[in-house]
């Protein structure tokens, strides 16, 4: 049995966390037998720091890539059937742009901008009580503000964060075509990148230009709605 450890579910998705939602639904596509348990303590005690991460046979496994990497390893590789190496090299390319670029274009977004700031200290937090939250949210912010500079997205302005931000989603628009799936005419590990940033980027709750985006490209918000139906049923509304 792989233990999936990730965060509760906030905005009617399966995961605020795009790297959560990845592995989630890798483990559902790929029909791994697995359980979630949800991260309620400090995140220091995961083993990186972050979430996600796996449990299987008593080991704990760090980071999405690695997940998939190590869930390959061991239970095959249904999702990359037939693939051939320019296949892989785009859906690579795909992803990189997701996880390395709109992932902290997103990150500043949600963390650095008072609206959504918010949003986030009520939802993410909300269950904490009012004196400790501010507290709390404040450590976190710190946390995301430092991997914002780190990475250098922190140092762009937020109008040139929805520029570069606008030209991902229309790269994934192009991408995504009127193929069915990133992976063409199958979902393949491509789809379990795209569908959280997408499904992410559409949250309801967030009221800004790049989410208005996101949503005004049809095939993205198609593909959202099915994709859902067909992995997380459950977050249907
Ligand atoms: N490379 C990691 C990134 C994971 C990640 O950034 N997780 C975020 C949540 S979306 C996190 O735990 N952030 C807390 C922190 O970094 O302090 C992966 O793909 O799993």
């Amino acid at each position: 049995m792989i233990y999936l450890h990730q965060f509760t579910p906030h905005f009617n998705i399966p995961n605020a966390s795009p790297p959560c939602m990845k592995v989630e639904t890798y483990l559902r596509l790929a029909q791994v037998e697995h359980q979630t348990i949800h991260i309620v303590g400090d995140l220091r005690e995961t083993p990186r720091g972050q979430a996600p991460y796996i449990t299987h046979d008593g080991v704990d496994i760090p980071d999405s890539y690695l997940i998939l990497k190590y869930l390959k390893q061991t239970f095959g590789d249904p999702l990359g059937e037939g693939l051939d190496k320019l296949d892989w090299a785009r859906h690579e390319a795909t992803r990189h742009m997701l996880e390395d670029h709109l992932y902290f274009i997103m990150l500043a977004e949600r963390w650095t901008v008072p609206e959504n700031m918010k949003i986030l200290k009520e939802s993410f937090f909300g269950a904490i009580p009012k004196l400790m939250r501010n507290m709390v949210f404040k450590m976190a912010q710190k946390g995301a503000i430092k991997r914002l500079d780190d990475h250098g997205m922190g140092k762009f302005s937020r109008a040139e964060h929805q520029d570069m931000g606008r030209e991902a989603i229309d790269h994934l628009s192009v991408l995504l075509g009127d193929d069915g799936y990133f992976g063409g005419d199958r979902a393949r590990e491509i789809d379990c990148v795209a569908l959280p940033y997408i499904a992410n980027g559409m949250v309801a709750e967030f009221e800004t230009p790049l989410c208005d985006y996101i949503r005004s490209k049809a095939n993205l918000s198609d593909y959202r709605e099915r994709m859902m139906k067909e992995v997380f049923p459950k977050f249907v509304s």
